[in-house]
């Protein structure tokens, strides 16, 4: 099975991950090969040489495996196969075959929380009798209530409702998330065993890294107990995912689950990596995912809840450091996902939006670390919130009005109509309808326009990419000086280990003035074009720069 076209990009280089830039691509609204108005792993090959010319070094795949789609995939009926509306192995092992030719590396996600309830396993628990093997690898229980009719407990569904559901015999059994979507049972030795096969099936088919879904989530604590709060109380106990402790998530066992992974990640040559989906009360019980014996990143979702404002930055920026500093492992910093509103449109939406979110890839792109973009970002695209209801497929929305479905339109590649190139010549519908306003947005409107989005991601990640300020060196996790700099403003030096090479300075103008940015060297990329006030350079409002000068000292 492994070939030599499946052969990571480098097998030396064992700490790519470190300072990479990782570009996510949400699968099915990436590009359609075939025209069915779902994109699939042809699409993606085809598309591999934009995306090593905009610069990326490697890329995550949201789920393609076999799955009803009643998550978007994240509901997996075979692990081990890819769903056909995607393709099929063959299709995966030249996407990957491809992709390394072309010095990519690819991460999978992998979803070890929840099967889809058309999952073997869960069919055969389905028809088994309450206590058998079969249902011991799901959460099956009684219910209260003096016949068994109340639920376990008052837990609930992320996606809004009790998060269990009955079963014809009266047994219930536990759903953090869709009703589609059991909970495995990770107390159970044969769960463990059956993940860690899996990892291997995809570590055998070159796989370079994981993204692990709801990583936090996996152990519930022993004996179910009541959380003590639900939304009938005033607000869904949801609200404290990040911020509180809940029985589901975060419980310490679920470090045993990685500290057993890490050495199958170990045993495969190349730096094969994992990069963890989770959400913890602290920085510092998120921290706990990473380190030499665990996971090798957490995405720092406080850098992705950041309000627009230079303390807020700042503050997220230092306690994340210091953290994983710590813990010996670089920061893994992300502005936008699949799950979350779009940033132009977080940060306000429209030209102030956009510009807002053009300063903060200058500002992610210059930290120490690892980088997260997610497709359509270096586009500028906002998030679509005039989608016809009867046409939105996220099961949270449906659950409960949460809108995840805005940030996932198919992308615009050329064109003046929908769905703009996303599938071959001809094709005149995606799954999600993009917006009619959308062609000057498209890769091909914006290749080549020094003003574009697209053109300010790719002269970033191209200076990133050479310059030795950004780069972490083998082992080291990286680290940044802050400069002294007026209220609403951010200012740090990046500097590189080799004597007399310059350091890389950045700077964010968060506060409501252009200021001078005199003292801080050559710019040699500006997300908005700087002014000048008595034949000083300006930084504008809203706006970040790179500055280059040789290190002092
Ligand atoms: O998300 C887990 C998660 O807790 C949230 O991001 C959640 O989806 C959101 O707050 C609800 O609106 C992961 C995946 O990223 C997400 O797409 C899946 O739906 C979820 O797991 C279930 O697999």
């Amino acid at each position: 099975m492994s070939t030599a076209s499946t052969a990571p990009p480098s097998d030396t280089d064992a700490n790519w991950w470190r300072s990479a830039v990782v570009y996510q691509v949400y699968v099915r609204s990436f590009a359609d090969s075939d025209g069915d108005g779902s994109g699939d792993l042809n699409g993606i090959r085809d598309r591999l040489p934009y995306l090593r010319d905009l610069g990326v070094d490697a890329l995550w795949l949201t789920p393609f495996y076999r799955s009803p789609m009643v998550d978007g995939g994240y509901d997996v009926a075979d692990y081990r196969d890819i769903d056909p509306i995607f393709g099929n192995l063959a299709d995966f092992d030249a996407m990957i075959g491809t992709a390394h030719t072309l010095g990519l590396r690819i991460i999978v996600d992998i979803v070890p929380n929840h099967t889809s309830d058309a999952h073997p396993w869960f069919v055969e628990a389905l028809a088994a009798a309450p206590g058998s093997v079969e249902r011991e690898r799901y959460l099956f229980r009684d219910g209260r209530g003096e016949n068994g009719e109340l639920p376990p407990n008052d837990w609930e569904s992320i996606f809004g409702g009790p998060a269990w559901t009955r079963v014809p015999d009266g047994q219930w059994y536990l759903h953090l998330f869709d009703p589609a979507q059991p909970d495995l049972n990770w107390r159970n030795p044969e769960v463990r065993t059956e993940f860690e096969d899996i990892l291997r099936f995809w570590l055998d088919r070159g796989v370079d890294g994981f993204r692990i879904d709801v990583a936090h989530g996996m152990i519930k604590a022993e004996g179910l107990p009541d959380v003590g709060r639900t939304s009938a109380d005033g607000s869904p106990q949801i609200a404290l995912l990040g911020r509180g402790r809940l029985p589901y998530f975060d419980q310490d066992e679920v470090h045993d689950i990685y500290r057993a992974w890490r050495p199958i990640l170990d045993s495969y040559p190349g730096g094969r990596m994992a990069v963890a989906e989770a959400w913890a009360e602290t920085p510092q019980r998120l921290a706990r995912y990473i380190g030499p014996d665990e996971l090798h990143q957490a995405f720092s979702f406080d850098f992705l809840d950041a309000t627009w404002s230079a303390d807020s930055f700042h503050k997220v920026i230092d306690t994340a450091l210091a953290e994983s500093t710590i813990v010996g492992a670089p920061t893994t910093w992300v502005l936008s996902n699949h799950d979350k509103p779009r940033h132009v449109t977080r940060y306000g939406d429209g030209p102030v939006g956009l510009r807002r979110a053009r300063a903060a890839a200058l500002l992610m792109l210059a930290l120490p670390g690892c980088a997260y973009l997610y497709q359509g970002e270096e586009l500028g695209l906002p998030e679509v919130l005039d989608l016809p209801d009867e046409l939105r497929q996220d099961p949270a929305f449906l659950r409960t009005g949460q809108t995840r479905d805005g940030c996932r339109v198919p992308l615009p590649w050329s064109g003046d109509l929908p769905p703009y190139g996303f599938g071959p010549q001809g094709c005149e519908s995606s799954w999600l309808p993009a917006p009619t306003t959308w062609a000057k947005l498209s890769v091909a409107a914006q290749t080549g326009d020094p003003a574009s989005t697209l053109e300010l991601y790719r002269a970033a990640l191209h200076i990133r990419r050479a310059h030795p300020a950004l780069t972490i060196e083998d082992t080291g996790t990286g680290s940044l000086t802050w400069l002294p700099a007026e209220p609403g403003v951010l200012a740090f030096t990046r500097t590189a280990d080799a004597p007399g090479s310059p350091e890389l300075v950045c700077v964010v103008n968060f506060s409501d003035a252009p200021i001078q940015v005199a003292g801080y060297g050559n710019s040699i990329v500006a997300s908005a074009p700087l002014g000048q006030q008595d034949g000083e350079p300006m930084l504008p409002v809203d706006a970040a720069a790179w500055f280059e000068r040789p290190q002092l000292g």
